[in-house]
């Protein structure tokens, strides 16, 4: 292999591995998530918190015993103080775990969270 091909080829992986950490491997998130589950009879909603929330935004059954599962793994940031101010939610989760949040029945519409300084936004739309 000639050096300067072997460079390049070292400088790419490198590129794409600092693309990953950089990104916590959220790479495509616009491509929609199915992380809304229906286990006996309950709502599941399930969303990542590290460095912001993924899915930003959830689509899900309005009029539904509703969980709200939050999802932390090395999670430093402030998106591990999770609050939704029109339920009066304000939760600190572990820096890795699994943090479950009843919210009773789901009302339609939009329901609206954010991280404690409110830089990181997420959504649950419930639908009919
Ligand atoms: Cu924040």
């Amino acid at each position: 292999m000639k050096p300067l091909f072997l460079s390049i080829f070292v400088a790419s992986i490198l590129v794409l591995f600092a693309f990953f950490v950089t990104h916590g491997g959220r790479v495509g998130s616009n491509v929609p998530i199915k992380n809304v589950s229906i286990v006996g009879g309950k709502q599941i909603i399930e969303i990542q918190a590290r460095g912001g929330y993924q899915p930003q935004r959830s689509i899900a059954k309005a009029g539904t015993s509703t969980t709200l599962r939050f999802v932390t793994s090395g999670s430093f940031d402030c998106s591990s103080a999770v609050r939704i101010p029109s339920l009066q939610i304000s939760k600190n989760l572990p820096s890795s775990g699994t943090t479950d949040i009843d919210i009773g029945i789901s009302k339609q519409g939009v329901l609206q969270g954010m991280c404690a300084m409110g830089m990181y936004p997420f959504e649950i739309d419930f639908q009919n």
